[in-house]
């Protein structure tokens, strides 16, 4: 059977690998966020997609939890001396990804085709679909006005006090070709929702239309791995947001938060003394440092999954 995960950038890609890691890589598929995306330099990028695809190719660079490992930053260097923004590093390897996307993108291919392209070119197994192949954009309404994500999040480092999150574009956005096909599959065996905020990374998935529906009428149990590590995010501004928007930081929010959707929550053990789901939900060690962490993570939101049937 297919295993799908509903992923946003470091936190799902490490979920991805382990799943990949205990089951057969070619019956996972990863539907990922792309409201990070956004034009750069005249250039699309998609953090989201390609932060899997280094990390299911073992090109990432695990430390910055963004890009590629052993990279080199001489466009960017050069670029600085000519008084071009500088706030948003690519590096050179990165680079080439991010011409040849927009180049086929211009030429009428699809970010669905492109992906597919790239996972074959560097033996990635398992499927990468991006949410929707049209254009969906992450706002956030803050203290300083509305700003684009990336902006708000890499420029601004998420000083800003957020008000709001919006989804610029979800209303028109279709689900890509074949996402809908892979949650309603009487093949696939489980959804897992990964532990990615859930505001900035899984919401716009679930704004895109049609995508909130197949997940609740899914006959697959649906199961989100918490974000929060002993009340606190691991990486990112999970919790300075979820404090903004006023929801306490808690497994119960968190499931509230996918209230409809998800059959069950798999929560860091570290939470156990918090206020825990009223629905299904189970214990595990959901720091992901290392393969043999992402390993259990996944069997473990696998077990609760199999339970939940
Ligand atoms: N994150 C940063 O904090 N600073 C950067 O300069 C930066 C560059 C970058 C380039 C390509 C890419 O795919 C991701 C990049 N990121 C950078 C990470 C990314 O913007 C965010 O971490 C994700 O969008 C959040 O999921
Ligand atoms: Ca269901």
């Amino acid at each position: 059977g297919r295993i799908v995960v509903l992923t946003g950038g470091v936190g799902g890609a490490k979920l991805a690998l382990g799943l990949c890691h205990a089951v057969p890589a070619e019956s996972v598929t990863a539907i990922v966020n792309t409201g990070d995306d956004f034009r750069h330099l005249g250039l699309w990028i998609s953090p989201d997609l390609d932060t899997l695809l280094y990390t299911l190719s073992g090109k990432s660079d695990e430390e910055r939890g963004w890009g590629r490992a052993s990279e080199s930053w001489n466009f960017m260097a050069v670029l600085r001396t000519l008084g071009g923004e500088d706030w948003f590093q690519l590096g050179d390897g990165d680079l080439a990804l991010h011409v040849e996307r927009s180049r086929r993108l211009q030429a009428g291919r699809t970010l669905t085709d492109v992906m597919a392209d790239y996972g074959r070119s560097w033996h990635v197994a398992a499927e990468i679909l991006p949410m929707s192949d049209q254009p969906v954009a992450t706002w956030l309404d803050t203290d300083e006005g509305p700003l684009p994500f990336q902006r708000y999040f890499v420029e601004r480092r998420c000083a800003p006090r957020a008000t709001a999150v919006r989804f610029d574009g979800a209303e028109q956005a279709l689900p890509g070709p074949d996402v809908i096909a892979r949650l309603t599959s009487p093949d696939t065996k489980a959804i897992l929702i990964a532990p990615s905020n859930p505001y900035l990374s899984i919401d716009p998935i679930l704004a895109v239309p049609g995508i909130r529906a197949a997940l609740a009428s899914a006959v697959a149990p649906v199961v989100a791995v918490s974000p929060l590590v002993g009340g606190d995010a691991v990486k990112g501004p999970t919790r300075k947001l979820m404090d903004e928007l006023g929801m306490p930081a808690t497994p119960r929010a968190i499931a509230d938060h996918y209230a409809g959707i998800i059959d069950a929550l798999l929560v860091d053990e570290r939470d156990r003394g918090a206020p825990l789901p009223e629905t299904a939900h189970d214990f595990c060690d959901t720091l992901m440092l290392t393969l043999d962490d992402r390993l259990r993570v996944a069997h473990a939101a696998l077990d609760l999954a199999a339970r939940t049937t």
